[in-house]
């Protein structure tokens, strides 16, 4: 029986091009600055993105965390979601290893945050205050369940920030995703942002890394940072080229995970317990609630996981699941059939 794991994005396994690109890479030392394969996927990401430059991490975590200790000093302070992941699940980095003071505004359910919240972030100079320096955004939301920022309202915060003398840090782990639910080039959310990490282990199917991006000058103090965070990586060429992969072949194909998530929350609309609001499904995550009582959320993980299906809990009565390479059409059925069974 195939196990249906619809967990996270994050559990995609490489293609067997990938393996075979890994296998075949031409390495070097890349804290020498010498590994071609990792040279060759950060030219073609800065190009992607429409930055100068580009660096490969380690991780999305270490992308947002060495982005924001780029942009920021201690006692800095970075305005960012109540709900985004950087300040809910990055061990808190940006603060204990950077000295960041993190200003929370609340995440509005698309994922955005009002404008007047973000001016009302700001400090006036007053020595009782930390200095305010970055505003961050998350494109797609993860907790908002994949919603998506446009780039009229990327601009709009890019605007006040600059206009501020703030800069602008885009958490872009799914900004290929966002790109292909608008139809519209992913440079065109990027575009105002002073950086942006985007995940080449999530969607895109490679198996680590994450790339981050920006000016030249960005690029090289965000080489300082990660090497003090110990993300200097030796062959990273072995995970560059899954990543060059990624790039190549793996974007355009989100759609389908798209119109899987779309179909999902459809399904579950259908199943008496479950609730969920099929038409704020824009991308590959599907948030939804187990109501009524009859069966916990507890409960019902443990059900599907017994038929081989897997989500994931993430609130007492709140559930994610998260289409992806290797979930297809029929599995979702499959899983809406033990979703339905599971409720009984
Ligand atoms: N998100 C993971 C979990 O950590 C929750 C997931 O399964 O969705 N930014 C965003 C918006 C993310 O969703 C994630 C991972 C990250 C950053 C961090 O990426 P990694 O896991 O590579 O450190």
């Amino acid at each position: 029986m195939k196990t249906i794991d619809l967990r996270s994005d994050t559990v995609t396994l490489p293609t067997a091009a990938m393996r075979e690109a890994i296998s075949n890479a031409e390495l070097g030392d890349d804290v020498f600055g010498e590994d071609p394969t990792t040279i060759r996927l950060e030219k073609m990401a800065a190009e992607r993105m429409g930055k100068e430059a580009a660096m490969l991490v380690a991780s999305g975590t270490m992308g947002n965390l060495v982005c924001v200790l780029t942009h920021c000093g201690r006692g800095d302070e970075a305005i960012l979601g109540d709900q985004s992941h950087t300040f809910l699940y990055e061990a808190g980095g940006i603060a204990t290893l950077g000295g960041v003071h993190p200003h929370t505004v609340a995440n509005q359910p698309d994922g955005t945050l009002r404008i007047e919240d973000i001016e009302g972030a700001i400090r006036v100079d007053n020595v009782h205050f930390p200095r305010t320096r970055l505003i961050c955004l998350e494109n797609t939301h993860n907790r908002c369940g994949g919603a998506v920022l446009s780039p009229e309202y990327i601009e709009q915060v890019a605007a006040l920030a600059h206009d501020r003398g703030l800069v602008l840090h885009l958490d872009g782990a799914r900004v290929f995703n966002a790109a292909v639910a608008l139809g519209v080039d992913v440079k065109e959310l990027v575009w105002h942002a002073d950086s942006v990490s985007f995940c080449l282990s999530k969607g895109l199917s490679a198996p680590v890394g994450s790339v981050v991006c920006g000016s030249k000058e960005f690029a090289a103090e965000a080489r300082r940072i990660r090497k003090s965070v110990g993300g200097g990586m030796r062959q990273c060429g072995i995970i560059a080229a899954a990543g060059i992969e990624a790039l190549d072949n793996m974007t355009a194909r989100l759609a389908d995970d798209h119109a899987n998530a779309k179909r999902l929350a459809e399904g579950i609309a259908e199943i008496g317990g479950l609730a969920v609001e099929p038409q704020r499904v824009q991308t590959n995550i599907v948030f939804f609630d187990v109501v009524g009582g009859a069966v916990t959320a507890e409960q019902l993980v443990a059900r599907l996981g017994d038929s081989g299906v897997r989500i994931l809990q993430l609130g007492p009565a709140r559930v994610r699941a998260v289409t992806h390479y290797g979930i297809e059409a029929e599995d979702i059925e499959t899983a809406l059939d033990a979703l339905g069974k599971a409720m009984c």
